[in-house]
């Protein structure tokens, strides 16, 4: 599940999701930002920090193509890995990226140089740091032999997995992918678009992770447009009460019990 700040990562965590996906997209949004890699990487390593202190669940986090070339995604995988992230996914795209659910410019890495990038992240970080290869050739409409070629390479060139993304709104691309790839390494999806497909569908064709990938930060839009709309125009929010969070139920999220029993044991009063 996607997770783009401290809150959301608990609520997932609570919600019972197995692992978290530091989302590019949600996290820009969170920040004001568009998801071109207007957010410096520095930005993405705080706030994947903010995600990972506050949940216990591993987070795959979405490097993008890693802000440059192979020198830049290895400093950003040791960072990421230093704050505590379990993983990173890189896309196949030139920076600076476009989101690959807008716009009809989506440029390719050159493949060689790519798998240059992920050969610097593998020798930088440890065994223990998963590194998917995400790769954009449907989303730039490159055809299923590219990224069939692109996902030999990038396991070739060590990575742990395969993101494969489309932006139809079928799954029919990725399950072909899916059966022509035989899962020489895992596979992971973004089923953003073509969200009708139920997950037994993915589980046949044994791709191993569905990312939920901007789900908290869209129902979060919504529920703020609409909370705003509603207290300018009733002035009053007593209608509005049992349609949001109560105040406990965020102190119970963010675990203020566990503030109040250290100062119990910790606080000296006089
Ligand atoms: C993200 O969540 O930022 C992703 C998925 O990369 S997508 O927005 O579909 O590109
Ligand atoms: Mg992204």
């Amino acid at each position: 599940m996607e997770a783009h700040d401290g809150l959301s990562a608990a609520i997932a965590q609570r919600a019972g999701f197995k692992g978290l996906w530091a989302s590019g997209l949600s996290i820009a949004c969170s920040l004001g930002y568009r998801d071109a890699n207007e957010a410096s990487w520095s930005q993405l390593v705080d706030a994947v920090e903010r995600i990972v202190d506050s949940t216990t669940l591993p987070v795959l986090v979405d490097g993008d193509g890693g802000f440059g070339n192979f020198n830049n995604a290895r400093l950003l995988a040791r960072k990421l890995r230093q704050r505590g992230a379990g993983g990173v996914a890189l896309e196949d795209s030139c920076f600076p990226k476009m989101n690959s659910l807008i716009g009809d410019r989506h440029p390719l890495a050159d493949i060689d140089e790519f798998a240059g990038r992920l050969r610097a992240v593998k020798d930088a970080v440890a065994e223990d740091f998963i590194l998917v290869a995400r790769i954009e050739a449907l989303i730039g409409g490159h055809g299923m032999d590219e990224a069939i070629l692109r996902a030999h390479a990038y396991a070739d060139a060590g990575a742990d997995a395969i993101l494969i993304h489309s932006r139809r709104r079928a799954a029919d691309e990725i399950l072909a992918f899916a059966s022509a790839w035989q899962n020489r390494l895992p596979v992971l999806i973004v089923p953003t678009k073509y969200y009708r497909t139920p997950v037994s569908a993915y589980r046949n064709a044994r791709i191993s992770t569905v990312i939920w990938a901007n789900h908290s930060m869209r129902a979060a839009t919504a529920a703020m447009r609409q909370v705003c709309h509603r207290i300018l125009a009733e002035e009053n929010t007593a209608r509005i009460e049992p349609n949001i969070a109560t105040l406990d139920e965020v102190f119970e999220l963010l675990r203020y019990d566990e503030l109040a029993r250290a100062e119990a044991r910790y606080l000296h009063t006089s």
